[in-house]
């Protein structure tokens, strides 16, 4: 195979996006070589009125800087103009995209944040053991939902949240579902046909290694699912929970599910508070232990509830599933439910951003809702792929449920 490497012109700063791309200055040369589903970042050292970036005849910038970054292999022609009428320039290079030297996996190959919110899961998935430290607990989760290990991390209550990437770029394919995401989502055997059961939606957002430093510290944009523009969904939501204050004597409920009913105190923007119960079933701490801080607090978008207590005294609930858009909502088996569409990408405001591809996604639990005896509404996750990514000689395989 051709040996990857960037060559940097005078007239343009080259910085290859991945720290393995070699930059070798060999003066005036008009190639690159990069692999698929990679970014090659252009920047004009020159400065001017305006700027023209074109792949193949279209323009596809207008910035002085530019990532170009393809899914297919092949050779691109790009031309590259300083429209200006003191000292205008134009440079024609080509961009060729060749199969990566080690084949990509389509699974999660790294774990760069967990902060869970409290929950009856937490210091359990992953476990947390006397003296494990963030960096411990980030290893444990990458451990669990990297590759094809399918081991279930759970992200707490609301707001809780876990960032990981692949070793590559996830393209948005224009029209199509990019990436999936597994969770423990079930409908109850009852009555399946109302998609009611186990939904625990989590929000997705996604991030583009912008700055090209491999660290998810670029804008965050949150995918729209069904519920995104409903006026029961609130934007700009953020709770406070405080850690358990070990001097409180337990409240046992009356239907002896709940140990301690006034466990972890929550506050949140909407002036509401309230506690997180403790349950009978799960007696490790449920407040992330490695963490120092004496309080946490997470902002997003807020869904509404989704339980109902079908029972009437607060022991059968059933959490019904939102349409479309959402992770840990509907069961595994349903492939293009746990899909999403990176074109799904929408700004602070609510506004449809153009994506090429994506780095970096976030999952967060996305309601905050309790539920007897079910306790809090947590989403779980056990791995994730890329769909536009095959393994060699293997054809889209599925995590075992
Ligand atoms: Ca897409
Ligand atoms: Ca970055
Ligand atoms: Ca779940």
């Amino acid at each position: 195979m051709k040996r990857i490497i960037s060559y940097s012109l005078p007239l343009l700063l080259l910085g290859g996006c991945t720290s393995e791309i070699p930059m070798v200055n060999l003066g005036i040369d008009d190639e690159y070589y990069i692999p698929r589903m990679s970014k090659l970042a252009l920047e004009s050292a020159l400065t001017g009125a305006e700027y023209r970036w074109k792949v193949n005849g279209e323009t596809v910038s207008t910035d002085r800087r530019y990532i170009f970054l393809a899914q297919h292999e092949g050779t691109y022609d790009l031309t590259f103009d300083i429209i200006d009428e003191q000292t205008p320039y134009h440079f024609d290079f080509t961009v060729t995209v060749l199969h990566e030297e080690v084949e990509y996996s389509p699974y999660i190959s790294r774990v760069y944040e967990y902060h869970p919110a409290p929950g009856q899961f937490i210091n359990e998935m992953p476990k947390y053991e006397a003296g494990d430290t963030y960096q411990d607990m980030l290893r444990k989760c990458e451990e669990s939902i990297s590759g094809t290990n399918d081991i279930m991390i759970s992200l707490g209550a609301y707001g809780g949240y876990v960032t990981f990437g692949f070793d590559h770029t996830v393209i948005n394919v224009a029209g199509e579902k990019d990436f999936r995401i597994w969770g423990n989502a079930f409908y109850e055997l009852t009555n399946p046909d109302d998609k009611g059961g186990s939904a625990e939606p989590g929000i997705v957002m996604v991030s583009y290694d912008r700055n090209c430093n491999g660290l998810p510290d670029d804008e965050w944009y949150e995918l729209a699912g069904s519920e995104y523009y409903k006026p029961e969904t609130l934007h700009g939501y953020t709770i406070t929970y405080r850690r358990p204050d070990p001097t409180q004597k337990p409240e046992e409920d009356e239907t002896g599910f709940l140990d301690n009913v006034r466990y972890i105190p929550w506050s949140d923007s909407e002036g509401n508070s309230g506690y997180l119960a403790k349950n009978i079933f799960h007696a490790q701490s449920y407040y992330p232990l490695w963490t120092a801080d004496d309080e946490i607090t997470f902002r997003g978008t807020r869904l509404a509830p989704n339980g109902i207590d079908l029972s009437g005294t607060g022991r059968y609930y059933v959490l019904y599933a939102y349409d479309w858009g959402y992770v840990d909502n509907h069961p595994n088996d349903f492939a293009d439910l746990n899909s999403f569409d990176i074109s799904w990408a929408v700004d602070r405001d609510g506004k449809p951003v153009s994506l090429p591809g994506i780095d970096f996604v976030r999952v967060y639990t996305g309601l905050s809702q309790y539920c007897g005896w079910l306790g809090e509404t947590s989403t779980e996750i056990s791995g994730a792929r890329d769909l536009h990514v095959d393994l060699p000689g293997v054809p889209l395989p599925e995590i075992p449920l």
